[in-house]
Parts: C-alpha cells; structure tokens; sequence
C-alpha cells in the first residue's frame, strides 16, 4: 500500500520513548508508524529528529489588552511566526468587551481566525464581564458547541471579585471546561504599584517591584481553594515563584484539581533584563516579572515533578514604539507601559535547546510539555502526538544546527526579538500542519485562512481525568 507521504529515517517520539522509525502520513492524519512503507512523497529525516507539532495554548492574537491597546499581531502574522518556529496548534482568546455577549464576542474572533490563520487554533472564553445578559446560557452554550476553555484575572481592569470567580468555576466544572486563571492579587499591585510610583521610580525595572511575588503567592494560593471548593479544574497561567510552585504542588497533593504552566521567560530570564538603559527594559516588562535563579531552579524542579505541566509562550506582542511599549508617551511610567513580548516563534527552540541539547529532562519530556501535555489537557483529541489517527503535525529538528537570534529575526509583527544574542543549538528545519509543509529551510509555506479550528472535548472535573503525564 502506498501512502501519500513517508517521512524516513528520524529519530521520533511517540508514546513517551524516542525510537528510530518511519511516519506514513494519508489524509493529513498519521497512518502507521514502522518501517519499510511506501509513499508517494518521501521525506528524508536521516540524522533529524522528529516531534509533534508545538501546541501553545496561551497566546494573544489580534486582542485588545486590558490598556485599550490593540495587538502587534494580526491571526496571519502570529501563526507565520509559530509555524516558523514549530508551533501548530495554538490556543487564543476570545475577550469579552465590557457589556458585551461571550457568544458576540466569540463570532468575531473566530471570523477573524478563520480568514487570517494558518496554523490550527481554539479560543479561550475570556470574561471580563460575568453580569451582561444571558451570561450564564451564553456560556454553557459556548461551552457545548467545542470552546472548552475559559480565561479569568483576579487583576487589572478586567479582574472578577472571588464571589463571580466562583460562581464561573462551577459552571465550567459542570459543563465540562478548563477554567485558566491570571492569579496576582490586585490588592498587593495597587499598593506596591501606588508606593513606587508616589516614590519616582517609575522606570521598567520598577515595575518588578510593583508586582510583588507575593501577589503570586497569595492569588495562586486562594485560587486552588476555590478550584478545591468548586470542584472544578483549573489551569494556574504563567507561574513565576518558588512559593507558588510550593502551593500548587501541597494543593494537588490535596487533590485539589490543579493543573500549571510557565514560559520560557520565566525559566530563562531574570528581573534584571528590566534594568537595561533608558527605557530598553520595556521589551521585557511582563506581568508577572521575571524573578531570580533559585526561582527558575523551582519552576524546572515543578516541571520534572510534574506540578507544572505545560510550557506556554504568553505571546503578547506589542512594538517598541509609538503604536505599542510607547503608546502612552515615551517617558511613560511604567504602569502606563503594555506587558508583554512574543513568544509564539522561540518558544520550541528555547524549550528543545535547553531540554534536548543541553540534556534538562530529555526529548520525550520536551515533546510531553510543549505539545502531549498541552493536548490532553486542553482537548485537543487530534494533536500533541506522533501515533496513528493523530494528525499529522510534526516538526523535524537539525540537532548540530546552531543559530543565534538577532535583533529583529522573528516573522510576527512586533520588530523585536527579547532573545536577541542568544545561541541556540537544535533548530526546526521543517514543519508540518496536517501533512502540508508550513516551513522548510526556513521559507514560510503556509497559508492565511488554512488553519481549522479544533472541536474540543469536555474537560473532566477529576484530576485523573486530565494527566498530563506520558502514557
Ligand atoms: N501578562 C499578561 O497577563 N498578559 C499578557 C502579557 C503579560 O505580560
Ligand atoms: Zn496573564
Ligand atoms: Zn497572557
């Protein structure tokens, strides 16, 4: 029998272990894995290691921040960039406008993904505002039709008080969603943030000291109790410290059903990239911060422990100028500065450079947290893994391939890239959505409008039922 395309001669992961063998692709779906198939197209792997396809489930795609300020990037811009840099699947928000209907909101991001993206992607429901009409059928019935996630902050402009928090968490938990939370309390912002500000220090190394760890710790820490109390699950986004890695572990270990994930700038950079000249600091200013060594030691050892499962970019992309960082003037203090900075593109190279080459926890774990794990937790049936009746969406990696990024080398819309200087070693030299190249020898291959969106299925309330763990 002949497939439609072979890739030979790899090395890939499939089912926790990294074996050499071959991947019969037909429909754009995985036909068999073994040896000895015939294809149409064959695509030789020898010497190269294949993955599936990156699923970041935390990135912002043409949304408008909590500051009234638009995205860098369009649906187009954002999934060149993760195509080019091994990501396939990608999950997004669909945020509510104050006084607007989650199903209206919803219509008009998943339009706009579907002209712009090329990648497959999802939306998290994002509330900012539980008490517009028909809140709750609005979500139960977005919950149903496949949208099997949903976003919250306990902070900025958006926050939601703990009673409507919890009053969401048992709604998703009956229905059947993951419930993400952005857990930093506003309570310990407004008066660290008010303190440095009343102080003069109002440059973007202040605005480590405006978001305290301790505003972490204690959201985090209440969160896992109303998640324990609702007995709903909930995704813990972008933990930064020690003691909140301390807390969601001693919550699982409850059994609270609490699950986590962190970035790559959380596990490689400190506060002090916010200390650079003049207003520079500003390409990194992210909510939270970046904290300190012992802190990244916790989040690697939350990793391999498997408290933190999943490894995000919390893409936010804004330019450094007048229409993003500088929106509000160019001495802006920093509470008037956008947070964020992409990260959809170099989110695999960083993550396989460091857990690949450089040995942290290995190749099938790297494939579990950047793309298995994401999967499984979020729904996502089809993806996140190299065995048949997935999809096809594989990434083929040149391990010897060193690259350094420089200033401006990323295909999103921001003009920077915040890893600028960095020497990699591992680099995607092919990717795949659904069988189709997307990248090859870094030429762009993918098309606006030819990503899908994902029909997810219903999130189990009982932490077994989301793992997050190798087979
Ligand atoms: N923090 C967020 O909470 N969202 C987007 C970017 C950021 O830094
Ligand atoms: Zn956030
Ligand atoms: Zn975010």
């Amino acid at each position: 029998m002949a497939y439609e395309t072979v890739i030979a001669g790899g090395r890939i992961v499939t089912g926790g272990a990294v074996v050499a063998a071959d991947i019969a692709i037909t429909g754009g779906q995985i036909a068999a894995i073994g040896q000895g198939f015939d294809g149409a197209t064959r695509i030789d792997a020898t010497g190269l290691i294949v993955t599936p396809g990156g699923v970041d489930p935390h990135c912002h795609i043409e949304q408008m921040s909590g500051m009234g300020l638009m995205n860098a990037d369009t649906f187009e811009t954002a999934t060149r960039s993760a195509a080019m840099g091994g990501t396939t699947s990608v999950i997004s928000f669909s945020a509510q406008a104050k006084g607007q209907r989650l199903c209206d909101a919803m219509a008009d991001y998943a339009a706009r993904a579907a002209r712009g993206a090329a990648v497959d992607h999802a939306f998290h429901i994002l509330i900012s505002d539980p008490d517009v009409p028909d809140f709750e059928a609005d979500l139960r019935a977005l919950i149903r039709a496949g949208h099997r996630s949903i976003k919250l902050f306990t902070t900025y402009n958006i926050g939601l008080s703990d009673d409507a928090i919890l009053r969401v968490l048992r709604i998703a938990g009956d229905a059947g969603a993951l419930t993400c939370i952005h857990a930093e309390s506003d309570a310990i912002i407004a008066d660290a943030r008010a303190r440095a500000l009343a102080e003069g220090r109002t440059r973007p190394i202040d605005h480590a000291a405006s978001r305290p760890r301790a505003a972490e710790i204690e959201a985090v820490a209440r969160m896992c109790h109303l998640a324990e109390l609702a007995r709903a699950p909930v995704m813990i986004f972008h933990v930064s410290t020690r003691e909140a890695v301390a807390g969601i572990a001693a919550a699982r270990a409850r059994g609270a059903p609490i699950w986590a994930e962190t970035c790559p700038h959380y596990l490689f950079q400190t506060e002090d990239v916010l200390d650079r000249p003049g207003r520079e600091g500003a390409k990194w200013m992210c909510s939270p911060p970046q904290r300190t060594r012992a802190d990244q030691a916790a989040l690697w050892a939350g990793i391999a422990a498997g408290h933190i499962q999943v490894v995000s970019s919390d893409h936010a992309p804004y330019r450094f100028d007048e229409t993003g960082k500088f929106a509000n003037g160019f001495d802006a203090p920093f509470s008037a500065i956008a947070n964020g900075m992409p990260g959809l593109e170099v989110r695999q190279p960083l993550m396989f450079d460091a857990m690949v080459t450089r040995g942290r926890l290995g190749l099938a774990r790297f494939a579990q947290i950047t793309a298995e794990a994401p999967a499984a937790l979020y729904g996502l049936r089809a993806k996140g893994r190299i065995a048949p009746g997935h999809d096809a969406d594989l990434v083929l990696w040149d391990p010897a391939r060193h690259v350094s990024y420089g200033a401006d080398d990323l295909h999103d819309n921001v003009g920077y890239n915040p890893w600028e200087g960095t020497t990699l070693t591992g680099w995607p030299v092919a990717v795949f959505v659904r069988g189709t190249a997307v990248m090859r020898e870094g030429d762009y291959l993918g098309q606006p409008g030819a990503g899908r969106w994902l029909d997810r299925a219903a999130i189990g309330a009982h932490p077994h039922d989301l793992t997050g763990t190798p087979p």
